[in-house]
This record gives structure tokens, C-alpha cells and sequence, in this order.
């Protein structure tokens, strides 16, 4: 019997949403099939294994009867007879032609019906010899709009970026934006607002009077590759690393309402609005509606808005639909984390490995950000593609750190090693070897595509371990590049739990990992979570930003996160040996 992981039982079921809309089946039962999808996709724990063990899974958010049965009758038999049905009424390749921009599924519908496509290599073909024209309310301008998105879309695989690519670019739109004498307020909406570790597109919002000049000023932009739609108040893009945006521009006395439809989660906001549906209004991008006598009511911040429909406001983090609401209702949102909060790390890299500045200049930037300690945590020997030290190498380096230490008196520097557990199920350095050091990561860099029971049984070893502190980036996930490793990960948070091994929130947008939602887990199972950026050079400790967010984006508050507290009280926490 195969097992499946939430991402293949999520995209099963996005994938059965995607063809029903296609077949024009009923709208409801479409963004049931979504909405768990994307709940099984943030679950922090396997939905199989639930399944195997017994539980009811209905009790899970946006799980109902039919896609309890339907995950039963997936994980018992390994086929689903529903999708074999469906699938062989609707060709299951309309998917792909799906994700194709400005292609939703009633164009998608007679793509395949009027001149049989059902692939994007087949759209594009057709798109070259002008036979897409041929569809109703179709022209050239379109069919060229549509033949541009896929060569797009094949320029990059995923169709997502990490936020390492998102962030800065959408920094400096707003840097830009914010200059025009025009824009009473700037901010960038949607996933990037919310922190996502993937974005789709950028979605920019400008309250203004004069909508003309930041028009004219955002399609100016120098990263601008071509202009995608341009109207009154919005204009969408296409940047040169392949990434769109969409920019907004509205009056400020609604600037509450549309920055909270922009933002979204989709799935959150349809929470919202249900709940002012309750209260006999109904709510869009614009106002607030009172349904008794179409009373109009403005905001021109969000804070209000929330405060209205009684509760607290909710930050962006937050807004996943994962119980945010009935806590702001019930005044039990977490405090969010600050990237002030974090006094040090325990895992960056040194040209000792294969980092690109050395200790000293390691150890300058940190101090710079204002942390009271620093742990150099380079390769282990067997590493040897990244130069991994030997316990000779680390006992020479012992002597640098010592000298750096006495000329940096203002933050403390410790030794570690991100020591490999290697693809044999060993770990890298003998006890004797760890004993020596003040502070020991381990990760898995290489292996990761063994089985599930070979890769766990590896990080396990390393979390029982007495010298073993913390598991460097758990799941070894490289996003839009490489999965994640078949780790059992809930056997890790609890044996992480149960021997106080740390467990690390890696800030590098690449990887973050733990993701949001083992964050939550382990947060739930008492796990101890430390942030670290992982740096290999001065600007790395920049990310730290994007590890913060997915711990608040797992719900964690400063409690759990170790590097919150001073090395003195992480001393006594984790030290085992
Ligand atoms: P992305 O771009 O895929 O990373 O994700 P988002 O969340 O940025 O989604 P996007 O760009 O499609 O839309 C931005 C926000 O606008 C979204 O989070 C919620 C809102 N929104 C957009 N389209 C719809 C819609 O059809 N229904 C609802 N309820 N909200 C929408
Ligand atoms: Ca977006
Ligand atoms: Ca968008
Ligand atoms: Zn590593």
C-alpha cells in the first residue's frame, strides 16, 4: 500500500477542483475541493498517518464527509474512483493549460471542446499558427497576451519564486512609489504581505487622488519587461526575472477594505466576509454594505475594519484561515515575534568552510545587528565538496576564534560545527570530538532521496546524541528546487521534544525550513525552535526577516524560540551532556 504525503493528496485534490470548474460543476463543491487542498497542504502533520491511526478526519479544518471518504478510499486501495471517472470526462492535462495566465476554465473549456487542445504544448502550437483566434470573443491581442504567458511560463518551472527573489524587488517598486509626490500611501498586498514562502505574483496598492502619474511612473519602472494590461487604476506587469505585478490605485477613504481584500489569504477572507454576512453586512474591496438600507460604510485602515466585525485585528502573518479568527475573536492571537527579538545564532559559516568572509568579519556583522553572541558553525570533514573541517582544522580554528574574541570584546563567540550526519546513517565527529565544542548543529546535506525509514532513522540518531543541540534546516527542502527529504516528521518533532533537542526555523527563503506549518506542530508538541540565517557571508544575517515570519507564520511567540534568550539561559536549556 503507497503512502502519500500531504503535498500529493493536496494537489490530488486542487487538481479535482481545477477539472470540476472546468466541467462547470457547482461552485460550492469546486472551492470545497480547494479549500482542503490548501488545508491539507499547510497541515503540520501527515494526513495519512492520521488516517492509519485511526483518527476522524473531519475534525480537520475543511475536511467534510466526502473528502474524509475520498482520503480513506485513496489511502486504502491507492486509486480513487471518482478521479478515474473524472478524469476520463475531463481530460486531466486542462490542469496545466489551467495555470497559463489569462486562461481560466471556460476558455480552457473550449480550447479543448472547440479545437480539441489539452495541452499547454498544444495551446502554444495553436497560438503560433493563429488558431486560437477562431474561439469567440478571442483576437489577436489575446492570443499574443496568451502565447507571451506560457513562453513566461516556461522561462520558470514553478510558476513561484522565493521570497529572497520577491522581497527585495517589491522593496524597491515601493521605494519607488513611495517617491511620488502622489501616493498618500503605498503598500505591497497579497502572499508577500502575508510573509508566504512562495509568491505567485506582487500585488501593489497605492491610495491616491491621481491615479495618472504612479500609472505612468510604475510601467516606467527599469525592471519593467513589458506591460501586461494597462487601464485607469491598474496596471499589470511583467518583470524581467519573469515575476508579474499587478498595481491598484484607489482613493484613500477606502484604503482599509481593498488592503484587506488585497491581501487575502482567499480562503481568509471568505471567513471575513461570511462573518459580516452574520452581522447583516456584506463586505468587498470597496465598503462595508449594511444590508437593511445600503449604508455604505468606510474604512480607511484595517484596524477598524477588524474591530468592527468584532474581533482583533489580525496581522497579515496570520491570515491563512488556520484558526486566526475564532482567536481574534477570542483575544488569544500570539504575540508576534520581532526580528529585535533574536539575541544570536548558533549556525553560520566562515571561509573555514564554505563561507565567504572570515571569522572576524562574521563576527563584526553580527555585532552590528546587536547580538550578544555568535556561534561559527562550519562543514564537517566529510563534507569535503564544502571544504568540511577535520578535528585538526577545528582545533586551529579554536585558536582564531579565541584571537577574534579578544579583539571583539562586545559580543561572545563560540565554537561549533554543523556536523554531518552522513548518508551511512554515522554521524561525523566522535563524542570525544563534540565534547570539545561549545555548541553542535546537525543537518543532512546529502542522501535525500532515501526512504523515509533510512531517513529518519539518520536525523533521529543525531537527536539522541547527548553533544547534538539543534538539527540544522530538518526537512532539507530547497523551495522551487528540490522537495523535501521523506522524513518522518512527526516522529522527529517528538523525539526532538521528548530529549530537548532543538529544532532549526533556517532563515535562507530557499530553504525555510521548518515551514510554517511544522512550526505550528512543533510548537504544539513542546518542541524548542531556534532561528538562524544559516549565513555564508556578512549580508546573510539580512534573512532574518523571512525566518521570523515563518515562526509567527507557525504561530510561535518568543517562548519557543530559544535564540530569544541570552547564552546563559541556553546554556541551561540545551546543553544534555
Ligand atoms: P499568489 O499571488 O499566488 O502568491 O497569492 P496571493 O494571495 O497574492 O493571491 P492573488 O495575487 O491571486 O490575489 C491577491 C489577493 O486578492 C488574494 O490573497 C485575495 C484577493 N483575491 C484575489 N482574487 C480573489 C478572488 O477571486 N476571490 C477572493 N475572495 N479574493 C481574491
Ligand atoms: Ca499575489
Ligand atoms: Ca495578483
Ligand atoms: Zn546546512
Amino acid at each position: 500500500m503507497p503512502r502519500y504525503t500531504n503535498q500529493e493528496v493536496a494537489k490530488l485534490f486542487a487538481d479535482i477542483g481545477d477539472l470540476l470548474e472546468i466541467k462547470g460543476e457547482n461552485r460550492f463543491k469546486i472551492l470545497a475541493y480547494r479549500k482542503a487542498a490548501d488545508n491539507i497542504a499547510g497541515l503540520g502533520q501527515d494526513l495519512f498517518d492520521l488516517w492509519e491511526s485511526g483518527q476522524d478526519l473531519r475534525k480537520i479544518e475543511g475536511i467534510g464527509q466526502a473528502i474524509a471518504d475520498k482520503s480513506a478510499e485513496l489511502f486504502s486501495t491507492g486509486r480513487l474512483e471518482f478521479w478515474e471517472k473524472l478524469t476520463a470526462e475531463v481530460p486531466v492535462s486542462l490542469v496545466e493549460v489551467l495555470n497559463i495566465p489569462d486562461v481560466g476554465p471556460k476558455l480552457a473549456k473550449s480550447m479543448w471542446q472547440e479545437l480539441g487542445l489539452t495541452t499547454v504544448a498544444e495551446v502554444k502550437a495553436a497560438a503560433q499558427a493563429g488558431r486560437l483566434q477562431t474561439l469567440p470573443r478571442m483576437g489577436a491581442k489575446s492570443e499574443a497576451r496568451i502565447l507571451a504567458s506560457i513562453e513566461a511560463l516556461e522561462r520558470r518551472e514553478t510558476g513561484r519564486v522565493h521570497l529572497g527573489i520577491a522581497w527585495p524587488l517589491a522593496r524597491q517598486v515601493m521605494a519607488v512609489l513611495d517617491n511620488l509626490p502622489d501616493a498618500l500611501k503605498v503598500e505591497v498586498a497579497g502572499s508577500l504581505r502575508r510573509m508566504r514562502e512562495t509568491i505567485g505574483d506582487l500585488d501593489f496598492l497605492v491610495a491616491t487622488e491621481n491615479p495618472r502619474p504612479i500609472m505612468a511612473a510604475f510601467k516606467d519602472l527599469a525592471d519593467v519587461q513589458e506591460v501586461i494590461a494597462a487601464g485607469e487604476t491598474k496596471t499589470s506587469v511583467r518583470f524581467k526575472n519573469g515575476l508579474q505585478a499587478d498595481l491598484r490605485c484607489l482613493e484613500p477613504s477606502r484604503w482599509g477594505t481593498a488592503l484587506q481584500y488585497f491581501t487575502g489569504s482567499q480562503a481568509h477572507n471568505v471567513k471575513v466576509r461570511e462573518l459580516a454576512q452574520k452581522q447583516g453586512y456584506s463586505l468587498n474591496e470597496y465598503a462595508l454594505t449594511r444590508e437593511s438600507d445600503g449604508e455604505k460604510l468606510m474604512f480607511d485602515n484595517e484596524v477598524e475594519l477588524y474591530e468592527f466585525l468584532g474581533m482583533d485585528y489580525i496581522p497579515p502573518l496570520l491570515r491563512e484561515d488556520r484558526g486566526e479568527i475564532k482567536a481574534a475573536q477570542n483575544h488569544t492571537l500570539p504575540a508576534l515575534l520581532k526580528v529585535g527579538d533574536i539575541k544570536g545564532e548558533v549556525h553560520c559559516h566562515s571561509t573555514w568552510s564554505d563561507g565567504a568572509d572570515s571569522i572576524e568579519a562574521m563576527a563584526r556583522a553580527a555585532l552590528a545587528r546587536g547580538y550578544e553572541y555568535l556561534v561559527i558553525s562550519d562543514h564537517s570533514q566529510s563534507l569535503g565538496i564544502a571544504n568540511g573541517l577535520t578535528p585538526e582544522r577545528l582545533r586551529q580554528q579554536r585558536r582564531e576564534i579565541d584571537e577574534v574574541q579578544a579583539r571583539l570584546p562586545g559580543i561572545r563567540l563560540l565554537q561549533g560545527t554543523e556536523m554531518e550526519i552522513k548518508a551511512d546513517g554515522t554521524l561525523d565527529f566522535a563524542d570525544e570530538v563534540l565534547a570539545e565544542l561549545d555548541f553542535v548543529v546537525a543537518s543532512v546535506h546529502t542522501g535525500l532521496r532515501q526512504d523515509r525509514e533510512t531517513l529518519t532513522r539518520r536525523t533521529l540518531a543525531a537527536i539522541n546524541n547527548p553533544y547534538v543541540h539543534l538539527i540544522g534546516h530538518p526537512s532539507g527542502r530547497l523551495l522551487t528546487q528540490r522537495e523535501a527529504g521523506d522524513f518522518d516528521m512527526e516522529a522527529i518533532m517528538q523525539a526532538a521534544a521528548a530529549t530537548g533537542t532543538a529544532l532549526e526555523i533556517n532563515a535562507s527563503p530557499e530553504r525555510l525550513d521548518l515551514s510554517d506549518a511544522h512550526v505550528r506542530r512543533a510548537v504544539e508538541l513542546g518542541v524548542k525552535l531556534m532561528i538562524n540565517c544559516d549565513a555564508h557571508h556578512t549580508d546573510g544575517f539580512e534573512n532574518l526577516r523571512f525566518g521570523v515570519a515563518t515562526a509567527n507564520r507557525g504561530w510561535a511567540t518568543a517562548e519557543t524560540i530559544l535564540n530569544t534568550r541570552s547564552w546563559r539561559e541556553i546554556e541551561a536549556m540545551v546543553m544534555k551532556a
